[in-house]
């Protein structure tokens, strides 16, 4: 997965572990190795996202495309589209249902694109796809000039790790860019019995503490910095009352660390946090209200059979 924003690795380490609350990115935890971290995670059974975001797309896309009711030729635009195997249950059942569209990935790996292509080629050779490899708005600019319809995904539930007027900005510039008609398919965590939440991101097999731990790994190789992990915990939490999953990295104690690149020595206290992820989980009248803050209107709920997650269907 990748997310908008070019990376400047090095620089916002250095920016992130030198302010009084320490933090990095959740969009570093994605190199190589965190992307089969997270490829990992997605298959444990405690992780339910993607089980709900593939059920909803398999099951539902007859209806998704009956809701979204394009009757010319439309582009399917998606933003970080990974790996492509939920999105291929809909590209799949739209091509079932006659429609007419190109199928436009976005990403800012070309690696991930070319992978994805094939991927694509192989499960629906009879799919036009166009991937673009890049910046998201620089290619919705150019889409908006377009006059074909857009519909939009942004799907795996990646605006939680938004803070709130991250996610406000961001889908206003999506709004600013789409045209009357395009449409949003959003996926969305829902707010559900917290244990269930809590168990997706701490998980029993530590799938998802390696996962944070490569952070410290990718540290260390990409900043030639001598962090010792063990000298580190990984610690997660769910708050029912404001929907966030936070996640965070434990300095186990007082240490320091120097970094080449950098040419930094960092400090940490014993018990520090250094905080490295937000999962927001919404209800449903959060995401009207985050629609309506950033110009749109819900026009459907498609929900999994446990209703734990949502794929919210804008306009
Ligand atoms: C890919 C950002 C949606 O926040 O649920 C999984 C990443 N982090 N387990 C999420 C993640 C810990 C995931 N997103």
């Amino acid at each position: 997965m990748n997310t908008p924003q070019h990376s400047h690795f090095a620089e916002d380490v250095l920016k992130g572990l030198t302010t009084k609350e320490k933090h990095v990115s959740s969009k570093y935890f994605y190199d190589d190795n965190g992307s089969r971290i997270f490829m990992q995670i997605m298959q444990m059974p405690e992780y339910y996202p993607t089980a709900c975001e593939f059920e909803i797309l398999s099951q539902q896309s007859g209806n998704i495309f009956d809701t979204i009711n394009f009757t010319t030729k439309f582009n399917i635009v998606e933003f970080g589209s990974g790996d492509g195997i939920k999105t291929r249950q809909l590209l799949k059942a739209f091509m079932d249902k006659k429609a007419q569209f190109t199928y436009i990935p976005i990403d800012i790996s070309q690696e991930a694109n070319d992978a994805l292509q094939q991927n694509m080629k192989t499960a629906l050779p009879n799919l036009d796809i166009q991937p673009r490899t890049g910046d998201y708005f620089e290619v919705l600019n150019e889409l908006s000039a377009g006059t074909l319809p857009n519909l939009f995904l942004f799907l795996g539930g990646n605006i939680g790790n938004y803070k709130k007027d991250e996610a406000i900005d961001l889908l206003e510039r999506f709004n600013a860019d789409m045209k009357k008609g395009d449409m949003l398919l959003m996926g969305m965590d829902l707010k559900k019995n917290p244990r269930i939440i809590q168990l997706a991101y701490d998980d029993p097999h530590g799938i998802t503490r390696s996962f944070n731990m490569n952070l410290l790994q990718r540290m260390s190789r990409e900043l030639e910095a001598d962090i010792l992990s063990d000298q580190f915990d990984f610690y997660s939490n769910y708050n029912p009352k404001n929907g966030e999953v936070n996640s965070y990295l434990v300095s186990l104690k007082k240490q320091s660390f120097y970094s080449k690149v950098l040419d930094t020595t960092f400090h940490l206290e014993k018990d520090e946090l250094i905080w490295t992820e937000l999962s927001r989980k919404y209800s449903f009248e959060e995401i009207n209200a985050l629609a309506e803050a950033t110009g749109f209107t819900v026009k459907n709920n498609f929900l999994d059979c446990r209703h734990y997650y949502t794929d919210s269907l804008w306009v």
